[in-house]
């Protein structure tokens, strides 16, 4: 009952509109397995596989998407430990090699082999979606597919960024980009960790998300601030900064303001990838406050499933907005004006 053909969403070429287009349903190889996709969250990397603004290139014609839940329909003669009709989310990272140095210690994010989702292989812009058996993330049955798909890029990653922070519970974490995708997950994420959040965007809209619904104390907006770095230490108890500082932008400038107002032996955290940006930072203060710069990129296969964890309890909640599949080229539009606030699923039947 698997079909030969399928609707998806095609980048034909790198800087134009995505195609709405049938296309064939593959077959899964010995190791992977073959998902039909209920809903899949659309990230701004995919925007930024469209846009082609990176320095690493993605196939083309390309199916974007890494943000995919569904049931599997089929499985490679390999795969013995998922059965037909489990419930299964793909990840960004699609597979990995299992065997290099970082995959043994259990970086695979880091494997030079990893296969993306979406962007070096097809992602979740489709109904039927291949992947690596040993990376789909397992679902529970009762978690409802179209929340859950956020989680599967932005909760994974935010939850692994707010890990590497080393904030502990009762400490202050600033939340920079907290309107978009990651940086409302972040917010919910780092609440449920028992962090407190200054929540840093622009706009009324992502003002009352952050501080209604998401749970920050206070929110500071960019575009208004006459002084974002004062602006930050003055929302903190003694003014002296949040610990941490979790950058979730697509903009050079926050990259470039953040250790100056990160608390003495703070560490920033850095996971938004405006393209072509560099990092600033003054190294008289870097030093006298000793401060921590650092990258964080996905989760491994267990920081996945501790995310899907905290959202199956129930402890996760992040606004989201659903359409068809074949409206993606609207939300891209709305994501590159930076006017969505949470994130936008696309629901495949559509
Ligand atoms: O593993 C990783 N490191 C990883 C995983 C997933 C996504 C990294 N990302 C990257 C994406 O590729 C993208 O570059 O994280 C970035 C954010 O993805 P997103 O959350 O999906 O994007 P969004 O929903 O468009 O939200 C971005 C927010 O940033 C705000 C915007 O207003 C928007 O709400 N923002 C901007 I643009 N400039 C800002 C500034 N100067 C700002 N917020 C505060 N200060
Ligand atoms: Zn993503």
């Amino acid at each position: 009952q698997i079909p030969k053909r399928q609707m998806a969403m095609v980048v034909e070429k790198t800087g134009q509109p995505v195609v709405f287009k049938e296309i064939d349903v593959q077959e899964p190889g010995p190791d992977e397995v073959l998902i039909n996709i209920k809903y899949s969250g659309v990230c701004h990397t995919d925007l930024h596989a469209v846009n082609g603004d990176w320095p690493l290139d993605t196939k083309l014609p390309l199916v974007g998407g890494h943000e995919g839940a569904g049931v599997v329909v089929a499985r490679g003669s390999n795969v013995t430990d998922v059965e037909i009709g489990d419930h299964a989310g793909v990840k960004w990272i699609n597979g990995t090699c299992l065997a290099c140095d970082f995959c043994q210690q259990s970086d695979e994010p880091l494997c030079s082999k990893a296969l993306l989702s979406g962007y070096t292989v097809d992602g979740t812009f489709q109904q039927y979606c291949i992947a690596k058996a040993a990376h789909i993330a397992r679902l529970h049955k009762d978690i409802a597919l179209d929340a859950v798909a956020p989680v599967l890029c932005a909760g994974i990653t935010v939850y692994k960024a707010l890990k590497e922070s080393g904030a502990r519970p009762g400490q202050t974490v600033a939340i920079v980009g907290a309107g978009g995708g990651l940086g409302s997950l972040a917010q919910q994420y780092a609440k449920a960790m028992g962090l407190r959040t200054i929540a840093i965007d622009t706009g009324d809209d992502k003002k009352k998300m952050c501080t209604e619904q998401l749970g920050s104390y206070a929110f500071i907006d960019f575009a208004k601030s006459q002084n974002l770095v004062k602006d930050v230490q003055a929302a903190t108890e003694d003014g002296l900064g949040p610990h941490a500082v979790v950058l979730v932008a697509v903009n050079e400038k926050p990259f470039q303001q953040a250790a100056e107002y990160v608390r003495p032996r703070g560490t920033v955290v850095c996971v938004g990838l405006p393209a072509g940006a560099y990092l600033r930072a003054p190294v008289f203060e870097t030093v006298i406050k000793m401060v921590t710069i650092k990258g964080s990129y996905v989760g491994n296969r267990k920081d996945s499933a501790e995310a899907l964890e905290f959202f199956r309890r129930g402890v996760i909640k992040a606004p989201f907005q659903v359409v068809g599949l074949s409206e993606l080229q609207m939300i891209y539009d709305k994501m590159q004006q930076g006017a969505i606030a949470g994130r936008y699923v696309v629901d495949t039947s559509k």
